[in-house]
């Protein structure tokens, strides 16, 4: 029969509203979805990944295991039982830190995976926790964590008010925007323009986004901090520092003054590549605009000076009196999430460097190690070394720095299981891979991305069809697997939801400081009904959410019954300010230089004596990737080749490089052998590859891909490089050597 469902696309971060058309099993078309309030009907060609994933004949549908003969097809319950009893073999002989894990990117889009990943991660009673994160936004959640009290506590610009629009290492044209939810991001700019705004583009690269910008002014590669430093420099020297109603809410003033008054542009001016005028102008016209937002993602978070850049870019929105206000850069209103207060808790100190990793001493950050000690953890031999990984939706043989290592290691595991939809370069190691119901099979809502995004939007998306026979949703999987690794097999998901629930409601109701400080524990859970899974626990979040009915019969508020009347999803508004309520600092009040981060600022001091000969390499996204993972969808690979190294005319030159030569490019690492694209659109001394690519390897599924291989950027980059503070992987900014090949 066919069927029109109304959706979010879970492929990124945008969440763009798409219309899934199918008949049974088949899908027969996505397209945008002209009635989705937040996204009017914008997606990008990934969406229709959506469908070519549904019927690819690679992805798995049932739990695979590696034998000596190839690849098997197991039962799950086979599969679980022996799972089970490998990781606590090794548990008990080794110690449960011998079991690690490594959670990747898809799991934010899977509300159900992240919820439930906590239960798995109890029943392995591993500390050794790696995830995406230390390639991604790491720096950003510990800056915020020191400025603001509490690690997604990030404020997102306001691109839909802004008149000035200062993005730095980002280029949400193709990327459509991170830690910043705005579907249509192309047409949002070209808006801000149209308004007499100004878009300015802080990036090494002409890209995408530079191109449609009032300005581009070429970085070098992570110098970002020293940037910033001077805009703040400028601020303070010229009288422009405003804080507007911040006023009184903000702490560290004068020692962030202290501390921008070594960095003048005129002292940065060489290091960084932009001229001195030139930023003496950015903070003038960013300082006068009537609201400025100052945004910075990938190049400003993986690179060697990442949580200084994140903290300064807050540090110039606040300085300005543009942090908490319309147009400037705001902390969202979440209609769904785990925190059931108005008023945030205050923490104690930063969870930040309470027990170190063990070969290198790199410290832990919210309880997770940086992904840059993930292969030594495995590979060097001794007391607590890891034994067994347990993969979750991640490629880190791709994704991570040094892959041709941890590829090495993972041979050395005594057991690894994978929780993922593709054998890939990665999961062709595990022992174990356990399959999940692709997206369309279940229901999603985004819940990762409502703390980030510029509407307050609630949007639910109901299954497109209904799962293959005998399939398992990524939460079933966990709770399955955790009831197993606990030695009680027989255990109901009913009985073992129960507890999950049972963990979350008395935090949300109850208490003075909730939203629904009058219903008690007993009486939410006796409305919230008996099917398991993540639909009850979406009802809870919202319900006794800051818009939620509070469990009053009748009540104007959101529940989940509420919000599947709107079918293309329901917005609420733009961001509203929330200081001082949001801030969860011992001070309650924002920390502008909190201590590790003023520390951290003397190895930037010691960066400005450096010489700048040698050529760098910094990362590119795609518009048709998606980080590794997408190349196998045939109509995302056609066309050229694009795994190309982009390099400027004048390092081509001089390196005797034609365009379409083939080049070798060689890092401390490793070296590949890539195609050139020789382009002024990167600055000189920079060249550019994306990362995600290198498929071309033994044992995997992944037919398309593979056909359309392209080399790996990541074995280029070194587990040595990265931000001194949080530990995040500097995949930008790697010295490299190029010669042709
Ligand atoms: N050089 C360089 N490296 C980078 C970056 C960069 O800019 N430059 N960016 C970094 C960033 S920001 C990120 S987020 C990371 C990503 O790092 P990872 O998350 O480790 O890698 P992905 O390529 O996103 O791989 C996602 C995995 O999830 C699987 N998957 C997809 N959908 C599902 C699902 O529904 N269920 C399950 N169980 N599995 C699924 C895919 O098959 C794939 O194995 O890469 C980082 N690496
Ligand atoms: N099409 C597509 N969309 C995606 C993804 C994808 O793989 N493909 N991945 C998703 C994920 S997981 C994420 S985290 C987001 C990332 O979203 P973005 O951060 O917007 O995406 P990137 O393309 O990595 O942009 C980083 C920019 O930083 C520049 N850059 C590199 N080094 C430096 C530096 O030192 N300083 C400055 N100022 N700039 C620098 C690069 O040239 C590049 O233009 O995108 C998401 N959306
Ligand atoms: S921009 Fe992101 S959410 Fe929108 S259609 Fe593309 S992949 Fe999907
Ligand atoms: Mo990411």
């Amino acid at each position: 029969m066919r069927k029109q469902t109304f959706r979010s696309c879970n492929l990124c971060e945008a969440t763009c509203g798409v219309v899934v058309e199918t008949d049974d099993d088949r899908v027969i078309s996505v397209r945008g979805d002209e009635d989705d309030p937040f996204s009017r009907g914008y997606i990008c060609p990934k969406a229709h990944g959506l469908k070519e994933i549904q019927h690819d004949p690679d992805r798995l549908r049932r739990p695979i295991r590696r034998t000596a003969t190839g690849w098997q097809e197991i039962s799950w319950n086979d599969a679980y039982a022996e799972i089970a009893e490998n990781l606590r073999r090794i548990s008990d002989r080794h110690g449960a830190n011998a079991v690690a894990t490594y959670l990747g990117n898809p799991t934010a889009q899977n509300y159900g995976s992240l919820i439930y990943y906590r239960v798995l991660a109890r029943a392995l009673g591993t500390k050794v926790r790696f995830s995406a994160t230390s390639v991604d936004q790491l720096p950003k959640t510990v800056s915020s964590c020191l400025l603001f009290g509490k690690p997604l506590s990030i404020p997102v610009p306001d691109v839909d008010r802004t008149t000035y629009f200062l993005v730095l290492g980002a280029n949400p044209v193709v990327s459509n925007g991170s830690l910043m939810t705005a579907p249509g991001m192309p047409r949002r700019l070209r808006a801000l323009r149209a308004r007499g705004g100004k878009l300015v583009v802080v990036d090494p690269r002409r890209s995408e986004t530079a191109q449609i910008a009032d300005r581009h002014l070429p970085i070098r590669p992570g110098t970002d901090a020293l940037f910033l430093f001077a805009l703040i420099h400028v601020f303070f020297q010229e009288g422009l520092v405003r804080f507007g109603r911040l006023e009184g809410m903000v702490n560290g003033i004068d020692k962030l003054r202290a501390l921008a008054a070594d960095f003048p542009p005129e002292l940065v001016s060489s290091r960084t590549a932009i001229a001195a005028d030139d930023i003496r102008r950015v903070a003038r016209e960013f300082a006068s605009a009537s609201a400025a937002a100052c945004y910075g993602r990938i190049g400003t978070c993986a690179q060697e000076f990442g949580s200084i850049a994140s903290w300064l870019v807050d540090a110039v929105n606040t300085l300005t009196g543009n942090l908490d206000r319309e147009g400037g850069a705001m902390f969202p209103s979440p209609a769904a999430s785990l925190s059931f207060s108005s008023k945030s808790r205050k923490e104690r100190g930063a969870p930040f460097g309470r027990w170190r990793s063990r070969v290198r001493g790199l410290p832990e950050f919210n309880g997770e190690l940086p992904v840059v000690a993930l292969a030594e953890e495995i590979d060097t031999p001794g007391q607590g070394q890891i034994k067994a990984l347990v993969t979750f939706a991640g490629n880190p043989v791709l994704s991570t720095p040094d892959g041709a290592r941890l590829d090495r290691a993972l041979d050395k595991l005594e057991y690894m299981v994978s929780i993922d939809i593709y054998r890939n370069e990665t999961t062709r190691h595990a022992n174990i891979i356990l399959p999940t119901t692709w997206a369309l099979e279940h229901e999603s809502y985004p819940f990762s991305f409502n703390p980030l995004s510029v509407r307050i939007v609630a949007k639910y998306s109901e299954p497109a069809m209904a799962p293959e026979p005998d399939s398992r949703e990524d939460w079933q999987i966990l709770l399955e697997l955790s009831a197993h690794l606990q030695g009680n097999p027989q255990a109901s998901i009913e009985s073992l939801d129960e507890l999950v629930l049972g963990d979350i409601l008395p935090r949300a109701v109850g208490h003075p400081h909730n939203f629904a400080p009058n219903i008690s524990a007993e009486q939410a859970r006796a409305k919230l009904g008996n099917a398991p899974g993540p639909e009850r626990l979406l009802d809870l979040m919202l319900r006794a959410g800051a818009f939620g009915d509070h469990f009053e019969d009748g009540g104007e508020g959101l529940s989940l019954r509420r919000i599947k009347e709107f079918r293309h999803g329901l917005d609420l508004g733009p961001m509203v300010p929330r200081l001082p309520g949001i801030l969860a600092t011992e001070s309650r009040k924002i920390e502008l230089a909190p201590e590790l981060l003023v520390a951290d600022a003397e190895r930037l001091r010691d960066s400005l004596a450096r010489d700048d000969a040698g050529l760098v390499l910094i990362g590119r996204r795609q518009l048709r990737s998606n980080n590794s993972w997408m190349h196998n969808v045939p109509s995302l690979v056609k066309g050229r080749p694009r795994c190309t190294l982009m390099i400027n005319p004048l390092d081509a030159d001089r390196l005797t490089l034609a365009n379409d030569a083939t080049a070798r490019v060689t890092s401390r690492t490793g070296s590949v052998v890539v195609a050139v694209a020789v382009t002024d659109e990167i600055m000189p001394g920079v060249v550019s590859l994306p990362h995600g690519w290198g498929h071309d390897v033994e044992g995997v599924q992944l037919d398309v891909a593979r056909r359309h291989a392209g080399v790996s950027s990541n074995t280029l980059a070194d587990m040595e490089l990265y931000d001194g503070l949080s530990g995040e992987a500097a995949v930008n900014g790697i010295p490299v050597s190029v010669e042709p090949a």
